[in-house]
């Protein structure tokens, strides 16, 4: 609060410009955080950008200048020495005012003004010879006033504390809306409790230009007006108002009211409280909020994600899955380089790829770039991995937990729900997302260059030794049936064909024993860059159903708080 001192106006001028700005960034951070800001306070600001919106549309350059307080203080008494004329009703029955009255300063139709004010009675000044003429014909001499009334729309309120609910109501209604705040007190009210705890306090929620008047003084001695106007400004000044200063007035001898005068004169000069109360409301309502965001966030991508990388990497199969493919590495090497004899075994054993129903698909270029989700298991169906298992489900659970705690770190509680919230609710979507991105990875890789080589050798040595056998055949069938035939080449004192048949099994055999120890170290190998792409896919599927949301969560917290800074700053 700011009170409006003697002399120049003191109101520091807001440009429409910076009042725009100021708007803009609460409306921005009440786009980008409502939802997790305090919702009464979202409401405040919500009321505030409305009002700011409303009043800059409003044409006429008006400051609204209200006379609210307690009732019988005198509130229309100080109304009509302003204007010069018996306008407000004035009355010896408690309460008197029960509907406010507008007095209008200048040319500039305030019509508008008053209409979005609701002030249905309406008064306009002639201020043909200076200030407030009338004021000037009734206690102030033009003279004494620095400045013009023009542009100043005065309200005389209902009071504030009667019987009368109405009466405050309509009181609260109209002082949310002005721009200088008069409060009229007197002698007997003035430290009224009741009074200090719900008016004042609801003045300084207000936020706007602020001025305490003492009617009545001339029912005290100088002494007592100097006692109560210093006793009152200590209560402001324990009712937050900062630099709270009274002044003393009386409607019967006139005193203070030049004083009183230039006091509104002031605070019409520049036409800037209007946009200074603006100012302040959205000040006040950004302040408010900003309790609501820290001063950071925890950057996502640095944060550690091994534990919610293996735990998912687990729930989605892929000790299994590399298991079947090491298994599967082992049986399409045997299949190329076991010795030709025995290769017919392979069929008695399941293919592990299969038996997962893993083995459709060479990985991803298969799948449609455009397809997605339950598309791609119409493509591919589901695998057969078993589902994971209850303590896997909760190691994931613990894992995603643990990583949205260290994200939300140092949030307010809100935000921190928000985070919690925004990650896979388990209805399933995770575990889908996972199974897709194993089906959608290709688990097999080139053939490898060395199957071929000794595919070549073990069908090479596999004629080697059937031929050897069909020349042993023949031989013991010539030799059975006694027919000639010629001389059986010999290799030393061994004859050449079961020379053959000998070197092609042993050789043959030999290569399938080195194959399959060799097969072992290439299957491990496989499992190697085979877990690697499955790793990256899980992470994509990491970064997509946890990282992602969460990060979005911390983004819009960054900007609600950037918001809310420009909006005070
Ligand atoms: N002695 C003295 N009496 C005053 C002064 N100002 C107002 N009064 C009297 O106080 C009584 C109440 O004045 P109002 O102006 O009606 O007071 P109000 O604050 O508008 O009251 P409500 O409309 O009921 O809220 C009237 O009888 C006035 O004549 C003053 O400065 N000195
Ligand atoms: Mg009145």
């Amino acid at each position: 609060m700011s009170p409006i001192r003697m002399g120049r106006a003191t109101v520091r001028a807001v440009s429409a410009a910076e009042l725009g700005t100021r708007t803009t960034e609460l409306s921005m951070a009440l786009v980008s955080g409502a939802d997790e800001l305090d919702p009464a306070g979202v409401a405040v600001a919500r009321r505030v950008v409305a009002k700011a919106v409303e009043r800059s549309g409003i044409g006429g350059d008006h400051t609204v200048v209200a006379l609210a307080g307690a009732t019988g203080s005198g509130k229309s008494s100080l109304f009509n020495a302003i204007v010069g004329a018996d306008v407000a009703t004035i009355g010896a029955r408690r309460p008197t005012t029960s509907r406010p009255t507008a007095g209008v300063w200048g040319d500039a139709d305030a019509s508008e003004l008053l209409d979005w004010l609701g002030v249905a009675a309406r008064h306009v000044v002639d201020t043909g010879s200076g200030p407030g003429k009338g004021a000037a014909d009734a206690v102030v001499a033009p003279a004494q006033v620095v400045g013009s009334l023009d542009g100043m729309v005065l309200l005389d309120l209902p009071d504030f504390d009667s019987r009368e609910l109405s009466h405050r109501r309509e009181a609260e209604r109209v002082l949310e809306l002005v721009d200088v705040f008069v409060w009229v007190t007197d002698p007997q009210k003035y430290a009224d409790a009741r009074l200090h705890d719900e008016f004042v306090s609801l003045l300084s929620q207000h936020d706007a230009v602020t001025l305490a008047v003492l009617n009545q003084s001339d029912r005290l001695t100088a002494e007592a007006v100097k006692t109560v106007t210093g006793d009152l400004s200590k209560l402001l000044v324990a009712d937050g108002v900062a630099d709270a200063k009274v002044l003393a007035t009386s409607t019967v001898t006139g005193q203070g009211i030049p004083e009183f005068t230039q006091r509104l004169a002031n605070a019409v000069a520049g036409h800037a409280a209007s946009r200074q109360r603006l100012k302040a409301d959205i000040i006040g309502a950004a302040t408010r909020l900003r309790s609501g965001v820290s001063d950071s966030e925890v950057d996502v991508a640095e944060l550690p994600r091994d534990g919610l990388d293996t735990s998912l990497a687990r729930a989605a199969g892929v000790p299994i899955v590399l298991d079947a493919v090491e298994r599967d590495y082992r049986r399409e090497a045997f299949a190329h380089t076991g010795w030709l004899f025995a290769r017919w075994t392979k069929g008695f054993a399941a293919d592990p790829l299969r038996r997962l129903r893993l083995d459709r698909t060479g990985g991803r270029p298969t799948i449609p770039v455009e397809i997605e989700g339950a598309d791609v298991r119409a493509l591919l169906g589901r695998s057969s991995i078993p589902a994971p298992t209850v303590s896997t489900v909760s190691a994931v659970d613990l894992a995603t937990r643990h990583f949205v705690r260290e994200a939300s770190h140092g949030l307010p509680v809100r935000w921190a729900q928000a985070t919690e919230d925004a990650v896979d609710g388990g209805d399933g979507a995770l575990t889908d997302a996972l199974d897709r991105a194993v089906i959608g990875t290709s688990l097999r890789a080139r053939r490898p260059v060395w199957w071929f080589v000794v595919n070549v050798m073990q069908w090479a040595f596999g004629i080697v030794a059937l031929a050897g056998l069909i020349w042993c055949a023949v031989l013991w069938a010539s030799a059975l049936l006694q027919l000639p035939h010629p001389e059986t080449p010999s290799v030393g004192i061994l004859p050449l064909p079961l020379v053959l048949v000998v070197v092609g099994v042993l050789v043959g055999v030999g290569l399938g024993i080195l194959s399959r120890w060799w097969a072992r170290v290439g299957a491990r190998h496989r499992r190697t860059v085979v877990g690697k792409r499955l790793t990256e896919s899980v992470a994509l599927v990491t970064d997509e159903h946890i990282l992602v949301p969460v990060d979005e969560v911390l983004a819009r917290h960054r900007e609600t708080r950037e918001h809310l800074e420009a909006a005070t700053g």
